[in-house]
């Protein structure tokens, strides 16, 4: 049996593309991947390495949860949790902090790009230890597979190099995790500026990105004024026509059929409009179904006991392999 651990930092509101991008693609290897258990839990602790507001924190705790299983997470299939409530994360994060260098710590490119934005309010210490905190997530629970992106790969070689490094000195305690890049989703570019990628952080305007809470006759009308070219056919070609691209990305990942098989149907168009309203029904509709389930979801006792529970489950593996870990390094009184 393998295992499969990831983590996603409350911070920021869910757009489109982080539906398209991560989330859409974690239902998916849930529904492929045999012999796999999967925990999946908000890294809630890895948020406060930056300000943030609680009661926001407390809401995108909740939100991203509510979210998840709306847009198909199966609470059956995927142990769900908040890291905050396995303690055992914090201690074996320390204990990685007492096994990793200083040295690879500031090595670390997201450390060295995150201190200059943090420098006007202080940069926190655990902003540097942070992937201290990621390798005891992960070796926690012995994952073979940790599915990240690009930006997170040094963090995970890290955790590797620290598992190792335990294994050789304290004796074969952690497994030591793949690297594990699933089929990346399609990047979702911002729809006023399809060069760039739809991000709520750097975009000028609200029309560039579609939240998963905007209502949905904004959502529809952001795809209706997404910007294209003056050219009229519809064809898939990233350099000359980005902002078609994007739109029929999005079409084929919330359809599930081909681009190829999406031009088709569209090539005798001569203008935009009806492609452009038909898409947008799409995203409308597809948005709409995943927030009904949402609001039945956010205040509900079903989400905090598939949360209580997914808890408790991770606690019993956490409890398990700490036990392990203390006895390694002499931190037991009795034998
Ligand atoms: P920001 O608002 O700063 O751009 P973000 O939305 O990129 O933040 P992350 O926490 O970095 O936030 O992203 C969470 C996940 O969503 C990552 O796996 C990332 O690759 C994916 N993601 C984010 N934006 C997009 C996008 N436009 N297209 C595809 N995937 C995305
Ligand atoms: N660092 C990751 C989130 C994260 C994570 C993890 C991912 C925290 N712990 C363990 C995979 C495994 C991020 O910022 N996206």
């Amino acid at each position: 049996m393998k295992r499969l651990v990831s983590g996603i930092k409350p911070t920021g509101e869910l757009t489109l593309g982080n539906y398209i991008g991560a989330i859409q693609q974690f239902v998916k290897l849930q529904d492929t991947l045999e012999d796999t258990e999967f925990f999946i839990f908000i890294a809630d602790l890895h948020a406060i390495t930056t300000p943030q507001d609680k009661q926001l924190l407390r809401k995108r705790v909740r939100d991203i949860a509510a979210f998840y299983i709306a847009c198909g997470l199966d609470p059956h299939k995927v142990t769900l949790f908040v890291q905050s409530e396995v303690m055992e994360h914090a201690l074996l994060g320390y204990i990685m902090e007492s096994t990793a260098y200083i040295g690879e710590m500031e090595r670390m490119i997201q450390f060295k790009e995150k201190k200059q934005k943090e420098k006007a309010t202080g940069v926190r210490t655990s902003l540097l230890t942070y992937p201290a905190l990621m390798a005891a997530d992960i070796l926690l629970y012995d994952a073979n597979l940790v599915p990240v992106g690009e930006d997170q790969r040094q963090h995970l070689e890290l955790t590797r190099t620290l598992a190792e490094r335990f294994n050789s000195q304290y004796g074969d305690t952690f497994a030591v995790p793949e690297g594990y890049t699933p089929k990346v989703g399609a990047k979702i570019k911002n729809l006023q500026d399809p060069t760039k990628k739809m991000s709520k952080s750097e975009a000028e305007t609200e029309k560039a990105y579609i939240l998963l809470l905007d209502p949905v006759a904004q959502i529809k009308n952001k795809i209706k004024s997404a910007v294209t070219d003056s050219d009229t056919k519809i064809y898939f070609d990233e350099k000359k026509k980005p902002g078609i691209s994007n739109l029929l990305t999005i079409y084929s990942a919330l359809t599930e059929r081909s681009i190829e098989d999406i031009v088709k149907q569209y090539e005798n168009e001569t203008s935009y409009a009806s492609f452009k309203q038909e898409l947008a029904e799409i995203v409308g509709n597809h948005i709409e179904k995943i927030q009904k389930r949402y609001l039945e979801l956010i205040n509900s006792k079903e989400l905090d006991e598939i949360l209580d529970k997914g808890a408790e489950t991770a606690r019993l593996y956490a409890r398990r392999k700490m036990t392990k870990v203390l006895s390694r390094l002499g931190l037991q009184r009795k034998k």
